[in-house]
């Protein structure tokens, strides 16, 4: 990749991209750093960058030097121009990662009030804000996004910090992390990290991530699958509303639900033959029972637990869903969603209600069981 950094202060630069591994990466040639100077694109023989802005008094850069510079950068080839200004979209990973399928980004460092306007309309394809705060000039964020982006290139990030580690891997903050020694001025590292048992280790990391998310991010929890987090398994009950579910239709249902991580789909069938018929075709993901309460027998037996069991059946009032997920991580439980049949149903047992999924159109809401499972499902343990 090459990123091209338009600032009047190159010196700001070099150290960054000659240290730690983004140096590493420009020596192995996965990444190129170069730096243009509107200086040395300006008009006139005074080489003036800035001048007074119209109707505030403060200082802007000029147009007609930056636009020379991004010409300059782009040669013959294309390339996607960036300007860092607290005016631009916020900068997260999921940004970060679609940058990174750039072969060249140019990144225009502006300085006092901000760059001539008709700069931006002429040649800036994304205005990126690395934060809601004040910098001095746009170098700081030019490196904040290259050294972000520069990361997502294989090879420039070795095995010993693998991306699956990372904060933001799965949508969640990381674990704490400890080394030697493992007593440091009274302060011991958690047992269990030099116990030596992985399982246990594993088990730790998560509830430490989903324990700090939970308390200091509670809006990325939004748009995380939580599933890795849980400590127990994850059901689905499906009470079908008048007419069955063909034993087809509902084995499909169980492979989508078995893709979100669900353990099992209980299926609600009163009658006993086609209780028996639908057992007999719709295939292993799939357990067909004749009562709600016998589904969660079934689950209390499987798991050894009491379980946290969350209502949809599509009727006003009820929990928000981002809210439901946040008490579903806090849990210890093991999940258990209930898809149709109505307010009476469970009645007397503890459960938690969701809100109804409304479309945008009039407001209806998802009345059909099997849809509002799948919406429901991508919600909690969906990528975003
Ligand atoms: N995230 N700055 C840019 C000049 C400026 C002023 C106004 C455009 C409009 C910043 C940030 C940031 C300070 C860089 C002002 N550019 N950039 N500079 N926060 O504060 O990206």
């Amino acid at each position: 990749m090459l990123v091209t950094v338009v600032t009047a202060f190159p010196e700001l630069l070099e150290p960054f991209s000659r240290s730690g591994v983004i140096g590493k990466a420009v020596e192995k040639g996965i990444l190129e750093i170069r730096c243009i100077n509107p200086r040395n694109y300006t008009e006139g023989t005074y080489g003036q960058i800035d001048d007074y802005a119209y109707g505030s008094g403060g200082m802007v850069l000029m147009a007609e030097p930056l636009a020379r510079s991004v010409y300059a950068a782009k040669g013959e080839g294309p390339a996607t121009v960036l300007y860092p200004g607290p005016q631009g979209i916020p900068l997260d990973q999921h940004l970060v990662e679609s940058l990174a399928v750039n072969e060249h980004l140019v990144i225009v460092c502006g300085r006092y009030e901000g760059v001539d306007e008709r700069f931006v309309e002429e040649c800036v394809d994304l205005e990126i804000s690395i934060g809601d705060y004040v910098l001095t000039g746009g170098e700081l964020p030019a490196m904040v996004i290259v050294d972000a982006v520069a990361r997502m290139i294989p090879g420039v990030v070795g095995q010993e910090s693998a991306v699956e580690e990372d904060s933001f891997f799965r949508g969640m903050l990381d674990t704490p992390h400890y080394t030697r020694p493992a007593s440091w001025r009274g302060r011991e590292v958690p047992g269990v990290l030099t116990g030596g048992d992985h399982e246990a280790i594993r088990s730790w990391r998560r509830a430490q991530s989903a324990a700090r998310t939970s308390g200091r991010r509670p809006d990325i929890i939004v748009g995380a699958n939580i599933g890795p987090y849980l400590d127990k398994g994850v059901y689905v009950i499906l009470v079908p509303a008048t007419e069955a579910i063909p034993a087809a239709e509902l084995s499909e249902m169980a492979e989508a639900c078995f893709t979100f991580g669900c353990r099992k789909l209980l299926c609600v069938v009163r009658g006993g033959s086609e209780r028996k018929s639908l057992q007999a075709h719709a295939g292993d993901r799939v357990k067909a029972v004749s009562t709600m309460e016998s589904a969660l027998a079934w689950i209390r037996k499987r798991e050894k637990a009491e379980m946290l069991t969350i209502v949809s059946v599509g009727e006003a009032g009820g929990i928000h869903w981002a809210e439901m997920k946040r008490r579903a991580l806090d849990s210890d439980r093991p999940l258990v969603f209930v898809f149709g049949g109505n307010e009476t149903i469970l009645a007397g047992t503890e459960k938690e209600v969701l809100g109804p999924i409304r479309g945008g159109k009039g407001d209806v809401s998802l009345s059909n069981a099997r849809d509002a499972a799948v919406v429901i499902l991508d919600r909690f343990f969906g990528w975003r």
